[in-house]
């Protein structure tokens, strides 16, 4: 059985980071999306993934979890630079780059939940969101004026760095949080990479749907037809 295990596209970020990378170098393998947040969710995850969550890559006997770690699994299957950045330093600093996404930028994440097709107000700055915002804008322009001659993305070639990566985007655009120049020129030509266009299809036909409550906790639902 080869599977990788995905929550719903619309809005499970660390589930699109190793698709992404999948996608781009054509791994042979079925996706398979459970809707998260539904009563089931929990469960049915918890049959198959040490962790309860998704991502998760099953390849025969050996499964992985963690999106990081995936990412490195299709790495060393596929041939080399086609992940990673071929030349040792630039891969060293995507390596870093995507840890720092895997690890850090916590106001981002929890003020700016990624929801693709959706279109929100911006929400109110505070110092935590601007910093995180702030370090992403810097980030994305040196490593663009450092390693980007090549082509559009992060080191030019696109790379598992831009996987991790592109629900950052994304959160740019669904809440309108400010880019500057280079940074905003990134973040333009990763939402409109063939790639992301197939999947911002896919997640807009989802049927499943995510609502938070007052708590914060978020719960799933079918919506109606119109
Ligand atoms: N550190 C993990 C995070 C995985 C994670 O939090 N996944 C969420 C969806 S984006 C999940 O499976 N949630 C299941 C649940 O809360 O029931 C990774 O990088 O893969």
């Amino acid at each position: 059985m080869r599977q990788l295990v995905l929550g719903n596209l619309n809005y499970s970020s660390w589930s699109i980071r190793p698709l992404m990378v999948a996608r781009k170098v054509a791994l042979p393998v079925e996706d398979v999306i459970v809707p998260l947040d539904f009563p089931e969710t929990s469960a049915r995850l918890k049959e198959i993934s040490p962790t309860a969550k998704v991502p998760l890559l099953i390849w025969d006997d050996v499964t992985v979890w963690e999106s990081l770690a995936i990412t490195e699994w299709i790495a060393e299957w596929a041939p080399p630079g086609s992940v990673w950045p071929e030349a040792p330093a630039a891969r060293a600093i995507a390596r870093a780059a995507a840890s720092e996404m895997h690890a850090g930028f916590s106001e981002l994440r929890s003020k700016c939940p990624m929801d693709i097709r959706a279109r929100e107000a911006t929400p109110e700055m505070t110092e935590k969101l601007a910093a995180d915002i702030a370090r992403i804008d810097a980030l994305w322009s040196n490593l663009r004026s450092t390693f980007g001659k090549g082509g559009p993305f992060l080191f030019g070639r696109w790379s598992a760095a831009d996987a991790f990566y592109l629900p950052v985007v994304t959160r740019f655009r669904t809440y309108g949080l400010p880019l500057s120049g280079a940074a905003a020129e990134y973040a333009a030509a990763v939402l409109e990479d063939p790639d992301f266009l197939r999947l911002e299809e896919q997640a807009k036909a989802e049927p499943w749907w995510i609502r938070y409550g007052p708590d914060g906790r978020s719960s799933g639902f079918l919506k109606p037809e119109a």
